[in-house]
């Protein structure tokens, strides 16, 4: 071979190779692996992000502020109250489903389900529930166990986030194509379990039950059509680790998962969760035909160990958990809601990375054939 082609193909060799480095140097970054504890911000997938966890967490402190959020009690009413005025700057409309519940000779009950809306006049909603009630028994705890929790993060937490991801996504509305619904629920935590009502005679879930039979009086049917409910319930907790629940929709769950995981967030989003079945607000909507998915921790035997006890307070709520549930839907929004985008959860593709990752692969084999057929050739030619 002549001295001049070994260069040529010396060069071709280099090449290929940083062409490819760079490629999967590209992927990598894209993918942003981050352990929970390093700086997001520091990364350029989270700077388009801004779900604020400072703000999150000072909406949780507002809510025990008011004591526990007992249907039938002061602080019951003035959350409610404040819910409603913190959606006036953040929203574009809120409606109040009053509801009443009265179980055999009990007193009876007025409830509230509340809910803001942003782009009212879009198509396609997209809807985020939580509980804001919080327990009225602490039955897991050793102590007092009739008297209620501070539901930090049960209740607490799911507001918080709510609250945020309105306030962030009311900020770029006009880049959405779809409508976002904020249902804050009430009636959800007064079950029985281990011996103990929160208010006797009550079912969980009751307020998501109430307004789903009455779902028509808040949109058209005939117009408008529900994509999803998303609901959040205890993703306050330190070790955050979030389960499958066994309603929960396929393409939904790991559309969620995935963003969670391309934020880096891999162990508070495993790709083997647990499954388990959860009475939860999620019941209703699934049962009126919307996909749904419950973002929720295992609170039998996971690592946070406070649900339904009088330590579920602002000591046991990790901020860092906020964040990573809010930027996580954040960008579930970005990435399926924006306008000009035609990416559907529904289609269960693989991650874009894997397509990425078989491009360079191919393209590396290729060219690296390229070069032996061309190494080949020159060297036969040379000894001819
Ligand atoms: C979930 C979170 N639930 C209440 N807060 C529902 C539930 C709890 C159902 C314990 C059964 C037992
Ligand atoms: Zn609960």
């Amino acid at each position: 071979m002549k001295p001049k082609s070994k260069k040529i193909l010396r060069a071709l060799f280099i090449s290929i190779v940083f062409l490819g480095l760079n490629i999967e140097g590209f992927i990598s970054q894209s993918n942003v692996k981050l352990s929970s504890n390093d700086s997001l911000f520091e990364t350029s997938a989270a700077r388009t992000l801004f779900f604020n966890e400072t703000t999150a967490y000072n909406y949780i402190e507002t809510q025990l502020n008011f004591g526990p959020r007992v249907p039938g009690t002061l602080s019951h009413g003035e959350c409610a109250d404040w819910i409603r005025e913190e959606l006036v700057d953040i929203t574009d409309n809120i409606m109040t489903h009053n509801f009443t519940i009265q179980k055999y000779s009990e007193p009876s009950y007025q409830c509230q389900n509340i809910l803001g809306k942003i782009n009212p006049t879009k198509e396609n909603i997209v809807i985020f529930g939580a509980h804001w009630d919080s327990r009225n028994v602490a039955e897991k705890d050793t102590e007092n166990q009739r008297s209620p929790i501070p539901g930090a993060n049960d209740g607490g937490s799911g507001v918080a986030v709510l609250m945020e991801l309105a306030r962030v996504l009311y900020a770029y509305k006009d880049e959405l194509d779809c409508q976002v619904w904020f249902l804050f629920i009430d009636a959800e935590d007064q079950g029985y379990s281990r011996g103990l009502y929160g208010l006797e005679g009550w079912y969980w879930v009751e307020g998501s039950l109430a307004f789903v039979n009455e779902i028509d009086n808040y949109y058209n049917s005939s117009a408008e059509i529900f994509e999803c409910f998303i609901l959040l319930d205890m993703v306050g907790g330190s070790n955050l680790q979030f389960i499958k629940e066994s309603r929960s929709d396929e393409a939904l769950h790991d559309s969620i998962f995935d963003e969670g995981v391309k934020l880096g967030y891999y162990e508070v989003f495993p790709s083997r969760p647990k499954v388990m079945a959860i009475t939860d607000d999620h019941v209703a909507f699934d049962n009126f035909g919307i996909s749904v998915i419950d973002l929720i921790i295992d609170f039998v035997e996971g690592d946070w160990t406070y649900h339904h006890t009088h330590s579920d307070d602002l000591s046991n709520i990790d901020i860092e958990s906020l964040l990573i549930t809010g930027l996580t839907l954040e960008s579930f929004m970005k990435t399926y809601y924006t306008l000009n985008q035609n990416k559907d959860w529904r289609n269960t593709d693989l991650p874009t990375s894997v397509y990425l990752s078989i491009t360079v692969s191919s393209l590396f084999i290729v060219g690296l054939m390229v070069y032996l057929i061309l190494k080949r050739k020159l060297k036969s030619k040379s000894t001819n």
